[in-house]
């Protein structure tokens, strides 16, 4: 659908403009024709725009740390959005352990500045929020036998899961106090080539992109099919199931959302769910590796079937003091009402996400 000069012309305001769902709305929205795209970026002793590099010049980019509320404050009056999209977070699980009352003070307050900012300063009638909720607040409520919904039970089992459930009621109260369009959908995990190298996703496909690469140098100038001898890839819970859909097709979610009238919050997944185990055997089987297991806890090892190189093994040091160990969620009210339902398959992902590692390595 064409859209009309008024919409183009409006004000977007996205936090977390560097991270892979940010960067990612701004392609959507520069692709759709959007013309005044803001968004936040966090000073960094190194460079950390490699995922908005490309379009750097088409966005107005403001330096932002959420925990700073008179930043906030002066961006949002600056600005005068028509629409906020809050992605900026510490997004991280095992992380939020370390850094708990951070995690808070980002994912927590960090909204609170925002809805503050947006109501003291009058925009609380012309302005649509999202903030972007998580499937982790959901914990160790299924097995997978039955879909998380967007009204099942909150049961947060890291500090990141409560942090996001608590800044869901600030939304929520604001919302119903305040009459503000804010809507607050509960993503499940999603993945692409921009994911941080940290979350197990990303963490395997960049193992695997390095592995093919020097498998193919060790063939070329050894001229023989033996071990790579590259230290296998370390990882903590193998058996933990995750609904893992694509980055892109879960940002169009997000802008649907802003365009509906009514601000609903959604479960935006797959109805999947794949663990890491089968993410390692699908990644290596792009590169043509077969993947066995065998022994097990963390005597574990996934060897190539052909040569019996060990390429997987476990390591505690990932571990979690609590997982969740599945998660699979029901995105039928998004389909009812937004017509979304996700475009890329598990396969396809994994197959995206190797390609990318294998250019990255490749450079
Ligand atoms: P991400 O790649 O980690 O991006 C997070 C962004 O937030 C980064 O740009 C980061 O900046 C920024 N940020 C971190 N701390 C900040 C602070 N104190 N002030 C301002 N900005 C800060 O995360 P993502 O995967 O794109 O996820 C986007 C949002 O969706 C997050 O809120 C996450 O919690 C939520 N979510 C993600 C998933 C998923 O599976 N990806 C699922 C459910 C919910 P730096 O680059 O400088 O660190
Ligand atoms: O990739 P992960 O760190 O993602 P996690 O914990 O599911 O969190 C992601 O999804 C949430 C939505 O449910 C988001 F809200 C959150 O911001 C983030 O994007 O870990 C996935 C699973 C876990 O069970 C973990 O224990 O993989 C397991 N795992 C096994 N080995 C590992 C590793 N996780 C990481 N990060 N690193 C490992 O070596």
């Amino acid at each position: 659908m064409e859209l009309s000069n008024d919409e183009l012309n409006k004000v977007w305001l996205i936090t977390g403009t560097g991270g892979m769902d940010g960067s990612s709305l701004c392609d959507l929205l520069l692709k759709k024709g959007y013309k005044n795209i803001h968004g936040t970026m966090r000073r960094s002793a190194t460079f950390n725009t490699q995922n908005i590099d490309h379009i750097f010049d088409k966005l107005k980019l403001h330096y932002c740390d959420l925990t700073d509320a008179m930043n906030v404050h002066n961006i949002i009056s600056k600005v005068q959005p028509d629409y906020i999209v809050n992605f900026a977070a510490q997004s991280h699980v095992k992380v939020s352990h370390d850094l708990e009352n951070y995690t808070f003070q980002v994912n927590t307050l960090g909204v609170l500045n925002i809805l503050q900012s947006v109501r003291s300063l009058g925009l609380g009638n012309k302005c649509r929020i999202y903030h972007a909720s998580t499937s982790e607040m959901f914990g160790n409520e299924t097995d997978g036998s039955s879909m998380l919904t967007e009204e099942s039970k909150r049961s947060p089992v890291s500090i990141y899961g409560i942090s996001k459930v608590a800044a869901e009621h600030i939304c929520e109260m604001y919302k119903n106090a305040y009459n503000m369009f804010i809507v607050t959908s509960t993503l499940f995990n999603h993945e692409g080539e921009r994911r941080g190298g940290i979350f197990m996703t990303q963490k395997v496909a960049n193992y695997v992109g390095k592995y093919s690469i020097v498998k193919k140098v060790h063939e070329l100038t050894l001229n023989m099919d033996e071990h790579v001898n590259m230290n296998p890839l370390q990882l903590g819970n193998l058996n933990a199931k995750r609904d893992m859909g694509y980055a892109r097709d879960y940002v169009e979610a997000v802008y649907l959302m802003l365009m509906d009238n009514t601000p609903r919050n959604y479960v935006i997944a797959t109805g999947e769910t794949h663990s890491v185990r089968e993410f390692v055997e699908c990644a290596f089987k792009e590169i043509g590796i077969n993947i066995i297991w065998n022994d097990s806890g963390v005597n574990e090892k996934g060897i190539n079937k052909v040569t019996g190189e060990v390429l997987v093994e476990v390591n505690p040091k990932y571990f979690r003091d609590i997982d969740i160990e599945c998660l699979i969620g029901d995105a039928s009210l998004a389909k009812k009402h937004l017509n979304w339902a996700p475009k890329t398959s598990f396969k396809e992902l994994v197959r995206i996400m190797v390609q990318a590692a294998i250019e990255r390595n490749m450079k």
